[in-house]
């Protein structure tokens, strides 16, 4: 049995696009970058701002409209500026649990590009600014990253019981890096890149 409350009459909630939240809204998952130590390149650049402050690199709220018979469900991530080193905040990235299960991405705010690769190692990045929307097939690991100066904000429309696997892409890493390099964002081969 999941904790959520069961939403058998159709119901509405309010999303504010600036900032990157809804009401009501009841769960909230934040994270620092002492929660993303192993997913940024530059270990010594990491350990050298840990010192000094651990920042929240982003926050995602989520709705999960489940019925007895669904769990279709809305999430609003915002990811704020930021850089370890030269390598862009980004998200953790995530396949699902189930193979089955795909998602929606529409980016609301700022711009960056989604990084997506599937189990045979094929990469792929979607470059994003408003109104782009982005199909996450079955089986394809999905990570933002922020390339702006401001906050990069997307919606994501998925399954509640699709569920996240992180394990699997933590292992490789994806096979590209996102770095700035003269203001401009590059993509270099992950130099931490295993074999799967
Ligand atoms: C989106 C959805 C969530 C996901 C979140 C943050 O809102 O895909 O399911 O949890 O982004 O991404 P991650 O879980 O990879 O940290
Ligand atoms: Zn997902």
């Amino acid at each position: 049995m999941h904790p959520y409350n069961l939403y058998t009459i159709p119901v509405s909630l309010q999303v504010n696009f600036d900032l990157g939240n809804f009401e009501p809204c009841s769960e909230l998952i934040v994270r620092n970058l002492s929660d993303l130590s192993s997913i940024f390149n530059d270990q010594q650049a990491l350990q050298d701002l840990l010192v000094v402050e651990n920042p929240v690199v982003y926050e995602f709220r989520y709705a999960p409209f489940v019925t007895p018979v669904s769990d279709m469900t809305f999430g609003i991530t915002r990811i704020n500026p930021g850089k370890v080193g030269n390598e862009y905040y980004m998200t953790k990235g995530h396949f699902h649990e189930h193979p089955d299960q795909p998602e929606i991405y529409t980016c609301v705010r700022g711009c960056g590009y989604l990084l997506l690769e599937n189990h045979a190692g094929e990469f792929k990045a979607e470059q994003w600014q408003p109104g782009t929307v982005t199909h996450i097939p079955p089986g394809w690991a999905h990570r933002a990253v922020n390339t702006g100066d401001g906050p990069l904000i997307f919606l994501a429309f998925y399954h509640l019981s699709a569920g996240h696997d992180y394990g699997t892409i933590e292992k490789t890493g994806f096979a590209s890096l996102l770095i700035e390099q003269e203001d401009k964002p590059v993509f270099i081969s992950n130099p931490a890149r295993k074999s799967g």
